[in-house]
C-alpha cells in the first residue's frame, strides 16, 4: 500500500508461481483466448437478477490489477437499486441526446453508425447492476491533504479489463457505456472531486433477443496487431 510514513523496501519470496510445461502454457492460453473470443458487448439485458456476491468478487478481481506505485487509484460504485438506476439513465440520456444531436460532430457520429447506437439507454435500467468506475486523479489523506497518483488512466484501464474478464468468466455480459460528459455521476453517487468517472459498466445476463452489430465480429488479425522481433 502507500502510507504517509516512509515504507521500506521489503522483498518477499514470490508467493505464487506455476512453472507449467510449455505445452500446458499453450493449452491454457488457448483456452483463455477461446473464452475471451466469446465475449461480446451486449446492449439488451434480461431482468434476471445477479447475486451481489458475484459482483463483489469481480470487483475484488479488478482490485488485483497492477497500478502506478501500487496506489490502486480506482473506486467502484455498484448499483442495483432501481430508483438510482432510473436516475442515472435519465441523466445519461440527457447527455446522450446532446451528443447525438450534434455535440459529437459528424466524424464521430459516422464512426458509430455501424454500431446502431442512439440516445436511448434502456440497458441502464434493464441490467441488474451498473458498475461505475472512478479514477482517483489524486489521493487524499484523512486530514484532506493530497498525494499524487501515477499512471492513473493506464492503471484504471487495466483494472477495468480485469473486471470485464472476471464478469465474463462468471458468464455475465456487459456494456461499457460512456455518456459524455459524466460529471453528473459524482453528484449522484456522492463521490469526491478527486475522482473522475471513467465509465458505466452495465452488467447482467443477455436478453433472449440480444443482438450484436455484425461489425463487432470483425477483429483485426494477429498480423495487424503484432510484430515480433525474435532474431530470426
Ligand atoms: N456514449 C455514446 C456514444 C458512443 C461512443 C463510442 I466511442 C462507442 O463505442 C459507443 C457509443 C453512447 O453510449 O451511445
Amino acid at each position: 500500500m502507500f502510507s504517509k510514513d516512509n515504507l521500506p523496501h521489503a522483498p518477499l519470496p514470490l508467493p505464487d508461481r506455476f512453472d507449467w510445461p510449455d505445452e500446458e502454457m499453450l493449452a491454457r492460453v488457448t483456452a483463455f483466448f477461446e473464452l475471451m473470443t466469446k465475449r461480446h458487448s451486449v446492449r439488451d439485458f434480461s431482468r434476471r437478477p445477479v447475486p451481489r456476491a458475484v459482483i463483489e468478487r469481480a470487483v475484488a478481481t479488478a482490485g488485483r490489477a497492477p497500478s502506478g506505485a501500487n496506489h490502486q487509484p480506482w473506486f467502484f460504485a455498484a448499483i442495483s437499486d432501481s430508483g438510482l438506476k432510473a436516475r442515472i439513465r435519465a441523466e445519461a440520456e440527457a447527455e446522450e441526446e446532446r451528443f447525438y444531436e450534434g455535440g459529437a460532430g459528424d466524424e464521430w457520429l459516422k464512426a458509430l453508425e455501424p454500431l446502431g447506437t442512439d440516445a436511448a439507454k434502456p440497458h441502464l435500467e434493464d441490467a441488474p447492476w451498473l458498475i461505475v468506475i472512478f479514477a482517483q486523479r489524486w489521493g487524499e489523506w484523512d486530514d484532506g491533504t493530497r498525494f499524487k497518483n501515477y499512471y492513473v488512466p493506464e492503471s484504471v484501464g487495466i483494472a477495468t479489463g480485469f473486471l470485464i474478464a472476471a464478469l465474463h468468466q462468471a458468464g455475465l455480459s456487459c456494456l461499457t457505456h460512456t455518456p459524455n460528459p459524466m460529471k453528473f455521476l459524482n453528484a449522484t453517487l456522492g463521490r469526491p472531486a478527486s475522482e473522475k468517472p471513467v465509465m458505466i459498466l452495465a452488467v447482467g445476463h443477455p436478453a433472449d433477443n440480444a443482438t450484436v452489430p455484425a461489425v463487432a465480429k470483425m477483429k483485426k488479425p494477429l498480423e495487424d496487431i503484432l510484430t515480433v522481433f525474435d532474431g530470426s
